[in-house]
């Protein structure tokens, strides 16, 4: 199903009126705080976020799954709901795939379709945390920790075959998570599992193309629940530093213990230059996987306060970091609700990109908490949406993503052509 203009067009012909009264008067309203909007219009514009191959149809849970209708099977067809997203809101200019889940059958013709569609190739993705179908050795006690060299090999092969993909398609990043780790105290030694990791990370790392990066993605717990090896960003900046420059480390918004202050993380990760890229999602209780900005709109915002003022000029589009969703959908329509995160992730740049950072350093420097409190909230509480919607409306989008999905029928369409 392909959006066409004309769908747009009458969408954003309804909504115009009531939308440039709300961007006059804020922009307005900003400009008098002197805030420069038409450049903040041009940072939101040029930010892209990559959609996960993986989170196009219903993920389920160890309970149960409800799969909707309409969902894409083959790599094409969540490719062309990728392409659905970005005619909507022209913000979800790349995929992040996962192999084997998306080992596409024809790379070249996957390419010409991600170009036709305006598609670019974020992070790759490795999977050493499932057994193939035709595989030999089990990961059941882990891949790159395994005390099993042959085992740890396969674990490394298995990554220079998804960089092979990668370069094929024009990825420039290989994301590891892994799995790895113990159930139970004493079924793994903890120094000797981390060497046996370094190594094979090691082994990856020397094969990476010269402009490539690896991240490290770090993970508290599950599917180990006593320890997991690159359990936080300590263990993975660790790794980073000592497997060298193109070695990165990756954000998984849900995989950090609770309270844990994450925004406070990302500052380090920046002041060490060892920021890779973000999985973008909610949660309450653990890796929940849940909408971004549904739970948490606010540590969202914080966490792009830190990525603002650690970035030269706010400009996070120019920054190298991988922005992508990891997100699981059991109860929204996939498509409704991946439109939702990237409303969520831009609406937090925006407000981060507002924040008065003269004055907030004046209040900081000056210990004055209630003044830098005042000023963090007033661009947390200031309405940017009529921002996005501009930016969109500019870029060719629609005003309004989710309403124009439903009133276009999106899903019935892709039911119906489906089947
Ligand atoms: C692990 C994870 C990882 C992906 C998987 C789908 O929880 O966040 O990034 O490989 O989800
Ligand atoms: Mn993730």
């Amino acid at each position: 199903m392909l959006i066409n203009k004309s769908q747009i067009d009458s969408h954003n012909a309804k909504h115009e009126k009531s939308h440039l009264k709300r961007f006059e008067a804020i922009s307005s309203i900003l400009s008098d705080e002197g805030v420069h909007v038409k450049d903040i219009l041009e940072k939101l514009k040029s930010y892209q976020i990559a959609i996960p191959s993986w989170a196009l149809s219903t993920g389920g849970t160890r309970f149960g799954r409800f799969p909707g209708l309409g969902e894409p099977v083959t790599f094409e067809q969540k490719m062309e709901d990728i392409g659905l997203l970005h005619a909507i809101n022209r913000s979800s200019g790349a995929v992040s795939m996962h192999i084997p889940w998306d080992t596409p059958k024809d790379v070249k013709a996957v390419k010409q379709m991600a170009d036709a569609l305006g598609i670019q190739f974020d992070a790759m993705n490795s999977n050493t945390f499932q057994d193939q179908p035709n595989q030999k050795l089990t990961y059941k006690f882990g891949s790159l920790c395994n005390t099993d060299a042959a085992i740890r090999q396969q674990a490394i092969d298995h990554n220079l075959e998804v960089i092979e993909i990668g370069k094929q398609v024009g990825s420039k990043s290989l994301t590891v998570w892994l799995a790895d780790g113990a159930n139970f105290p004493g079924q793994q030694h903890q120094r000797k599992a981390f060497e046996r990791t370094l190594d094979g990370l090691k082994s990856i790392y020397k094969e990476l193309p010269e402009d490539w990066f690896v991240f490290t993605e770090h993970k508290p717990f599950e599917p180990a629940f006593y320890a997991t090896v690159i359990q936080d960003w300590g263990t993975s900046l660790l790794l980073a530093q000592k497997l060298g420059p193109k070695a990165k480390c990756l954000v998984d918004l849900g995989h950090h213990l609770p309270n844990c202050n994450i925004e406070q993380v990302v500052s380090r990760l920046i002041m060490e230059g060892k920021l890779g890229g973000f999985h973008f999602n909610d949660s309450k209780y653990a890796d929940d996987d849940l909408t971004v900005g549904s739970l948490r709109p606010y540590q969202l915002y914080l966490i792009f306060n830190e990525l603002v003022d650690g970035v030269p000029g706010g400009d996070l589009s120019k920054s190298g970091f991988g922005w992508m969703i990891d997100a699981s959908h059991n109860t929204k329509d996939p498509l409704e609700d991946l439109l939702q995160s990237v409303e969520a992730i831009k609406i937090a740049y925006a407000a981060a990109l507002i924040i008065d950072r003269k004055e907030l350093e004046l209040a900081q420097d000056t210990n004055d908490a209630v003044k830098a409190q005042e000023i963090m909230q007033h661009a947390f509480r200031t309405d940017l949406r009529p921002l996005l919607a501009e930016a969109r409306l500019q870029l060719g989008g629609a005003i309004n993503p989710v309403e124009f999905y439903r009133e276009n029928h999106v899903r019935a369409v892709l039911a119906r052509q489906r089947g």
